[in-house]
C-alpha cells in the first residue's frame, strides 16, 4: 500500500462514525474525567443515627425500695425519654434470614422525670434484633444494654402482627418506624439486671422520632473544613482540602486554595468573599479541565485531519500530473 493510498483510508476512517474516530475520543473523554475527579471531595464518613422514644411510666415494682438513685426518685406518670446512638451500617452478625443481630449501640441517654442518665457503653453490652415473621405472623423490634456493673439495664420491644412491616431483617433507619404501626405490643422497661430483689419501672412506647438531622444545618460540626450534608437522618461529612478558614486571614497563591465560595486575591494574596469576580469554584474546576481537555482533543483531531488532506490532495495532483506527461 503506497503512502497515498493509506492516507486515503486513514482520511475515510476518520470521518466515518468507525473504530478509529471512536476510540481517539474515548481516549479524551477518559482522560478529562480521571482529571476533572482529583478536584472532587473524598473521605466522606457516615455519622451515627439517634433513635429516641417517649412514653409515661405507668408501673413501678419495686416493694422492697432497692432501687437506687435517681431511679428512687421516678414516679407513675413520670414522662420517660430514652434516645440511644448506633451505628447505621453495623454488620448483620446472625446469619438467619429471619433474625437482623446489630451491635450497633455506643452511647444513650435515659431521662425519666428528673432522673436522667447519660452515658457511652460498649456495642457488645447491647443489641438491636429485627425479626422478620420470627415467630410465624410477626415482626419485632428489639432494642436493649446490659449494664452488669451498676445493674441496670433496660430493654424495649416493638411487636405487629402485620408482617409486611418489615420486609427484611435488615437494621432500621430513619423512616423505618412507626410506633403507631406496632399494635401487638410497644413496651419499654428500666430494671435491675441480676439484682436481688428485682425492680423495675415500664412505660409504653407513645412515639418515636430519628436524628440527628432533618436539614444540612442540623449538622453543623464546627469544622469549617469539612462539608456537612444531612442524608436519611444522618450525618455526612467531608473533608475540604484544601481548606481556609473564612474568618481569618488566609493566605493563598491560587482559587484551590480557598473553600467555602471564597476567591484569592492574588493581589493580596489572601481569601476573600463573594463575589469573586467570576473565577470558577471548587467543583467548576472539574468542568473546566473538561473543557480544555475536549479543546485540545479537537485541535489534535482537526490537525491532523487538515495535514492528511492536504498531503492527500499533493498526492492527487501528482496523479493527475503525471497521466498529463
Ligand atoms: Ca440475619
Ligand atoms: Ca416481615
Ligand atoms: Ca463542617
Amino acid at each position: 500500500m503506497s503512502n497515498c493510498d493509506f492516507l486515503e483510508r486513514l482520511r475515510n476512517a476518520q470521518q466515518a462514525p468507525g473504530p478509529l474516530g471512536t476510540v481517539r475520543w474515548v481516549r479524551v473523554m477518559r482522560i478529562a474525567a480521571i482529571a476533572s475527579l482529583a478536584f472532587w471531595p473524598l473521605q466522606v464518613r457516615a455519622s451515627p443515627i439517634e433513635f429516641t422514644f417517649n412514653g409515661i411510666v405507668n408501673s413501678i415494682n419495686d416493694p422492697l425500695g432497692n432501687r437506687p438513685p435517681p431511679w428512687n426518685g421516678v414516679n407513675v406518670g413520670d414522662p420517660w425519654t430514652l434516645t440511644y446512638r448506633f451505628e447505621s451500617t453495623t454488620p448483620d452478625s446472625d446469619p438467619s434470614p429471619t433474625l437482623g443481630e446489630y451491635a450497633a449501640i455506643d452511647s444513650y441517654s435515659l431521662t425519666i422525670g428528673s432522673a436522667i442518665d447519660t452515658r457511652l457503653i460498649l456495642p457488645t453490652s447491647t443489641f438491636i434484633r429485627v425479626f422478620d415473621g420470627e415467630p410465624a405472623g410477626l415482626d419485632q423490634y428489639m432494642a436493649a444494654v446490659i449494664n452488669e456493673i451498676e445493674l441496670t439495664s433496660w430493654f424495649m420491644q416493638l411487636v405487629t402482627a402485620n408482617e409486611s412491616e418489615f420486609p427484611t431483617d435488615a437494621l432500621p433507619l430513619c423512616g423505618d418506624i412507626d410506633v403507631a404501626n406496632f399494635e401487638y405490643a410497644h413496651e419499654f422497661v428500666l430494671y435491675s439486671f441480676g439484682g436481688s430483689p428485682e425492680w423495675d419501672i415500664r412505660g409504653p412506647i407513645q412515639t418515636h422520632s430519628c436524628g440527628p438531622c432533618e436539614t444540612d444545618a442540623d449538622c453543623n460540626d464546627g469544622d469549617v473544613c469539612t462539608f456537612d450534608e444531612c442524608s436519611n437522618g444522618s450525618c455526612l461529612h467531608g473533608v475540604i482540602d484544601p481548606c481556609c478558614q473564612p474568618s481569618g486571614p488566609c493566605p493563598c497563591s491560587s482559587e484551590n486554595e480557598c473553600a467555602f465560595g471564597f476567591c484569592c486575591n492574588v493581589t493580596t494574596g489572601f481569601c476573600e468573599p463573594p463575589p469573586c469576580r467570576g473565577i470558577p469554584t471548587v467543583s467548576e474546576w472539574g468542568l473546566v479541565v473538561l473543557t480544555l481537555m475536549l479543546l485540545i482533543g479537537a485541535k489534535i483531531y482537526f490537525a491532523r485531519r487538515e495535514t492528511a488532506t492536504i498531503l492527500l490532495l499533493s498526492c492527487v495532483a501528482n496523479r493527475r500530473n503525471r497521466l498529463l506527461l
